[in-house]
């Protein structure tokens, strides 16, 4: 697949998705966007690829939000039609059947910290910086900012990022849980990949089952969700990833998992 706006390389089950707009800081026009779509529609089906890395190129961001010059110009249609294609792109990252881990590897600004957040983990940089500054450009977040912060880091600290516009540093979106783990900058895709291998070794179904069920769960009432838990619980029980997993414990040997 050739791009202009992304880097995608494929090795050892993970794909590595760069976006790379170095210039502009890697914001995301509606090129960049549609490129995202292209790509994770085909990695979702790709039977290659078990775990899925997005970060940005160069030293200094992930992704500094929607692209403002590109945005500046639109009326109410093209708006809505780039909003519907960001909301397509979220969809296939969340709701995708492989793990994605964001490496935000700079500024994570409005759209930036928004598609981070649609990752299933967030591993940063120490010179990271995350923050909404939309308030700054009279609009809101909408790329989901105001609905998956709060899910996140709670109601209180997602109102005070939202309505000041600050940035925090990456320590402090650690303290938050916005990240789960802050490494230097030259050693963030290292690490990065050290995890994915890590779920790359873990029963592929399980990986998978377990995704759909905090990403569907979280949406609903405890009781429904957790009736949701038990059907796929069980259904874990008529596959061989489930027989070769306690098989290989009670033989005491690594398990063979075939993701059937
Ligand atoms: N858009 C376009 N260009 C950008 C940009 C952006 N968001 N951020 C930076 N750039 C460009 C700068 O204009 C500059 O270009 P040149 O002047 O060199 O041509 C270049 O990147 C380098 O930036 P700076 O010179 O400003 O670098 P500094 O180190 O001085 O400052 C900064 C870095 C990140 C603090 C600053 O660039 C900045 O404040 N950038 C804007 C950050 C921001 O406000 N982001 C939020 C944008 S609103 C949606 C999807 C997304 C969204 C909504 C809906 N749907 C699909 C549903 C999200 C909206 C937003 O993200």
């Amino acid at each position: 697949m050739e791009f202009e706006s992304l880097l995608l390389e494929i090795a050892e089950g993970i794909a590595t998705v760069t976006i790379n707009r170095p210039k502009a800081l890697n914001a995301m026009n509606a090129a960049v966007l549609g490129e995202l779509e292209c790509a994770f529609t085909a990695l979702n089906s790709n039977p290659e690829v078990g775990c899925i890395i997005l970060t940005g190129s160069g030293e200094k961001a992930f992704v500094a939000g929607a692209d403002i010059s590109a945005m500046a110009p639109l009326d109410a249609v093209t708006a809505r039609d780039f909003a519907l294609l960001g909301h397509r792109v979220m969809q296939l990252i969340e709701k995708g059947p492989k793990p994605v881990i964001a490496a935000v590897n700079g500024f994570a600004l409005g759209g930036g910290c928004e598609l981070a957040m649609g990752c299933d983990l967030r591993i940063a940089s120490d010179n990271a910086k995350f923050g909404q500054p939309e308030v700054n450009l009279g609009v809101i977040p909408g790329f989901g900012g105001t609905q998956r912060l709060p899910r996140l880091i709670g109601k209180g600290r997602a109102m005070e990022l939202v309505l000041t516009g600050d940035m925090i540093d990456a320590q402090e979106a650690l303290r938050i849980g916005l990240v789960n783990k802050v490494y230097p900058l030259a050693e963030l895709l290292g690490e990065t990949k050290k995890v994915a291998k890590k779920i790359l070794s873990k029963g592929p179904l399980a990986v998978r089952l377990s995704k759909e069920a905090i990403c569907n769960g979280v949406e609903m009432d405890l009781d429904r969700a957790c009736g949701y838990e038990a059907d796929l619980f069980g259904f874990c029980f008529a596959t061989a990833d489930q027989k070769e997993g306690m098989q290989a414990f009670l033989e005491k040997r690594p398990a063979k998992f075939t993701g059937r």
